[in-house]
Formats: C-alpha cells, sequence, structure tokens
C-alpha cells in the first residue's frame, strides 16, 4: 500500500483548515473510501499541520507564530525554524503514514515556505527549494489544493477572530508578494496545484475540492473489476 500526501495551501483566513477538517469528514463517510480500504489499496485517512504537526513542531510554531515574541526572529532564522519543523514531521510521521497506505491531508507544506520566506521575505527562492529537498528528502506533495484569495480579504477574516499572530501582523504588501508567489507556483505546477476559488461559500468550495480528490484518487488507485 502507498498513500498519497494532499495539501492546502493559501493565504492567512483563506479557509484551508475549514477545508481541510471538511474533507476529512467526508472522506471519513464516504463510499469511495470504503472501498479503497475494503480493495487494501488505502489504510485511512490522517489530518496534519505545518508548522506544529508534532510535539517538537508545537514548540517551534509557539516561537514562530506567538504574536509579542521577545526573540526578534529573523528572516534566516524563521526560514530554518519553518525547515525544522518540516524535517521532524515528514520523518517522524508523514513519511511513516504514507508507507503505511495513509491518505495524509497536510494544512500547509514547502510551498508556504516559497511563498512566505522566498516571495514574500524576499530570500532566495534556489537556496529555499534546496532546503525544501533537505527537510522533506524529496517527499513531495501528490495534490496540492490552493485556495485563493485576495490577500487583503484573507487578513479581515483572520482579523474578526481576534489577536492577530506574529507573521499575520506583517504589513498588507507582505501578504500580497506571499499571494503572488502562490500565483507563480500554480502557474509553475499545474499538474499538482488545483486553484480553487475562496471567495464562495464554504459548501462551494468543499464540493469542488471533492470533485477533484474523486478525480485523483480515480488516477492513483484504479479499482480492480467486480469478478
Ligand atoms: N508559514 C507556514 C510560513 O511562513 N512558512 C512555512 O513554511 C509555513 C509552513 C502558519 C503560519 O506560518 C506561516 C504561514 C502562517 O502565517 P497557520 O495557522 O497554518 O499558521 O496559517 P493561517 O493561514 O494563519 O491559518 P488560519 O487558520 O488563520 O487560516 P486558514 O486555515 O486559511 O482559514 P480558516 O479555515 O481557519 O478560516 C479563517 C476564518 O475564515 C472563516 C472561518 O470561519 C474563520 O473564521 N472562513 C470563511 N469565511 C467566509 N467564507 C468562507 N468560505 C470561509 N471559510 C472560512
Amino acid at each position: 500500500m502507498q498513500g498519497k500526501l494532499i495539501v492546502f495551501e493559501g493565504v492567512e483566513g483563506c479557509g484551508k483548515t475549514t477545508q481541510l477538517e471538511l474533507l476529512f469528514n467526508w472522506l471519513q463517510s464516504s463510499l469511495v473510501l470504503q472501498k479503497l480500504k475494503a480493495a487494501s489499496l488505502v489504510a485511512d485517512v490522517k489530518k496534519t499541520r505545518q508548522p506544529g504537526g508534532t510535539e517538537l513542531g508545537v514548540h517551534l510554531r509557539q516561537i514562530l507564530l506567538q504574536p509579542q515574541n521577545q526573540y526578534q526572529v529573523q528572516p534566516a532564522a524563521e526560514l530554518l525554524l519553518y525547515a525544522a519543523d518540516r524535517a521532524q514531521h515528514v520523518e517522524q510521521l508523514i513519511r511513516p503514514w504514507l508507507e503505511a497506505g495513509y491518505l495524509v491531508l497536510c494544512d500547509r507544506f514547502t510551498d508556504s515556505t516559497l511563498a512566505y520566506q522566498g516571495y514574500g521575505r524576499g530570500l532566495d527562492l534556489a537556496l529555499i527549494e534546496q532546503l525544501n529537498q533537505i527537510a522533506t528528502s524529496g517527499l513531495k506533495s501528490d495534490l496540492t489544493l490552493w485556495l485563493k484569495l485576495d490577500a487583503k480579504v484573507g487578513l479581515e477574516r483572520t482579523h474578526e477572530r481576534g489577536l492577530a499572530d506574529r507573521i499575520e501582523q506583517a504589513d498588507l504588501s507582505f501578504h500580497r508578494r506571499v499571494q503572488q508567489g502562490f500565483a507563480a507556483l500554480a502557474q509553475n505546477n499545474t499538474h499538482t496545484i488545483k486553484p480553487i476559488a475562496a471567495d464562495r461559500t464554504q459548501a462551494a468550495i468543499a464540493q469542488q475540492i471533492q470533485s477533484i480528490l474523486q478525480a485523483s484518487l480515480s488516477q492513483w488507485y484504479p479499482l480492480p473489476l467486480p469478478p
């Protein structure tokens, strides 16, 4: 059995976490997953996130995101902390889950580093690609769902929720560069990154995601014909 890595990406407040939860719940009760499990093609579904998917990652997430932190995290340090979180997460959880045949739903992955630390902070994209390679040992997403939303609209949604975290506090021009980063990545990786208009109702977005996933599952796991 070989699992698949399905990643949710996008700017702050684009609705990734909401959609990941909806897809997780839908998959768990879906006929298609039951059939794949019965045919021993898929073990089950797992959900996780970056940063913060492991015990070490929880500490790194706190350092990276707490609104008022005493560390004055510098861009290169920020990049390496995200990479450290990812390296731990991939080796401790994601790779073993994939090898055991799980569908893994992950809130953010390598494209976030390219978009935020590369396009947003202005760090060298080629170096970030190399660092992503080190942190993942070459493991890549099988499908990336990019929830496409205007950066300002996303930030307004998060502000309605309360106190902004350290990255959300960056100015709008930073978040616009991040948005351009995701757009550039999607343009260069049309095969794996699927753009989804995120300025619609949660139900409409969820329905589109389910259709994309159903198409991907039937490509990845052609079910044997009944005898
Ligand atoms: N980061 C991360 C890097 O800089 N580099 C990296 O390498 C990585 C991995 C992670 C932070 O770290 C940065 C990026 C981030 O700043 P996070 O918690 O993953 O933190 O990221 P956020 O984007 O901040 O997560 P949020 O929870 O804030 O946003 P989501 O997950 O996109 O959105 P969600 O689902 O929580 O929804 C936000 C709000 O909008 C509402 C929800 O109810 C909620 O209130 N909402 C909608 N409103 C209207 N219409 C819809 N369709 C809606 N869907 C959701």
